[in-house]
């Protein structure tokens, strides 16, 4: 008869090599019915708050029970980990095209905190449990896990704050047959305060916790394709990529830990600096695909990010980007690139 592994000694195995690999926080929860989480995301769904993301209203059941014959039908633990992507001292990057969302500075966060969870997973696997891991490439509703394993709570801006490290954290999770002792859940702790919900440029925040991505800044640069509605252009100011504007005024933000490993790795591209938002309005395809290699800024591709260059030089106002706009709204092969080219001018011309 084989010796039944000691449960206890496996979970700590599991802590250690999380951190070992940079995580900065490591939780374990238990496989149960996420039943207000998925009364949240259904309601999410029905009001139409995914915009464009259809795949958001596939695998709804997985995303709210791990154990779905889709995902491991005999999963017993999520393991949820965290690594922080705030560096001490970073603001805006150098000159930059527009602000980039701190989380997309560096290195794709699905590969980087990816390939160590994946890492986490094989090894639970070699001790004898089905296991799997995944950033974002399964539905699973990463932050209300992450919440019942202790983590962090959400918080009105929707974001898993872990009290000490903040809210600029990335999650990765694994998903395991070993049932691991749980932690106890964190309880919501925003109290009265409202700041996120009043500095968001577009009043995306439209309750307590719930997104409204048709207007979220970081749904509309990263994700939305075509043109953004107008109304929307100017409350984008200089954002380029994505949105932190919920987060920086959040008051869990303010003092945090030293990060870990992964924040090293997630660290700011060069790209950032050397080029700013007329160079990337310029960029043909051939040109953004070498510049996008391996960030974010791949997902809106060369059309949403030279869109997006074009709103960003509009709200900055300065006249000397004039001549490339001009060229971009007589040129550029895509209709959307050269209405935003076209507003630009109109909004630098009106100043
Ligand atoms: C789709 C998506 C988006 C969409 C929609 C955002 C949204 N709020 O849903 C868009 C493109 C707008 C987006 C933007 C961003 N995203 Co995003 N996104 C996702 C993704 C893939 C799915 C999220 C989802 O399921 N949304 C559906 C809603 C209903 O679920 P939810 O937001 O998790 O909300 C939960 C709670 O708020 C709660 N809840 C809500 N209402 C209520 C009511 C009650 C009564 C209760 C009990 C609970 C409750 O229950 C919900 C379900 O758990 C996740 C990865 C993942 N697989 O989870 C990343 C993820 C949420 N994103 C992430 C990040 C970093 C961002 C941005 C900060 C990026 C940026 N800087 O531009 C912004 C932040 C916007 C924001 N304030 O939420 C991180 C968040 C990490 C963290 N610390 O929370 C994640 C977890 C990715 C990752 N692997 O790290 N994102």
């Amino acid at each position: 008869m084989s010796t039944p592994i000691d449960l206890e000694a496996l979970r700590a195995r599991v802590q250690a090599r999380a951190f070992a690999h940079g995580f900065d926080r490591v939780g374990f929860a238990r496989v149960a019915p996420l039943d207000r989480e998925a009364d949240a995301l259904r309601r999410w769904l029905a009001e139409g708050h995914h915009a464009s993301m259809q795949w958001m209203e596939r695998g709804v059941e997985v995303r709210v029970a791990p154990d779905h014959h889709e995902l491991l039908p005999h999963a017993r633990t999520v393991i949820v980990l965290a690594a922080s992507v705030l560096r001490p001292h970073e603001d805006e990057v150098g000159p930059s095209p527009g602000v980039v969302a701190r989380y997309a500075r560096g290195r794709d966060y699905h590969n980087v905190l990816g390939t160590r969870a994946k890492k986490l997973a094989a090894d639970l696997r070699r001790e004898g449990f089905a296991s799997r891991a995944t950033v974002d490439t399964m539905p699973i509703l990463e932050r209300a896990w992450a919440q019942r394993a202790g983590l962090g709570f959400v918080g009105k801006n929707a974001m898993l704050i872990v009290p000490g490290l903040g809210s600029h954290v990335m999650l990765a999770t694994v998903v395991t047959a070993a049932e691991l002792r749980a932690d106890a859940p964190m309880e919501e702790r925003c109290g009265s305060c409202t700041r996120c919900l009043d500095a968001c440029p577009t009043r995306a925040i439209v309750r307590d916790r719930v997104i409204d991505s048709r207007r979220c800044v970081s749904y509309l640069t990263i994700e939305h394709e075509g043109p953004i509605e107008e109304a929307l252009r100017e409350p984008l100011g200089s954002w380029f990529l994505g949105c932190d504007t919920c987060q920086d005024v959040c008051p869990f933000n303010r003092t945090h830990a030293l990060p870990g490993q992964l924040a090293t790795d997630l660290a700011p591209h060069p790209r950032w600096t050397e080029h700013d938002a007329a160079s990337i309005l310029a960029m043909d395809d051939a040109q953004f695909d070498a510049f996008s290699l391996g960030s974010p800024v791949r997902r809106p591709g060369r059309e949403g990010a030279a869109r997006n260059a074009a709103y960003v030089l509009g709200n900055r106002g300065d006249r000397r980007h004039l001549p490339v706009l001009h060229a971009r709204a007589a040129e550029d092969a895509s209709e959307t690139v050269r209405d935003a080219a076209r507003w630009a001018i109109a909004r630098i011309e009106r100043r």
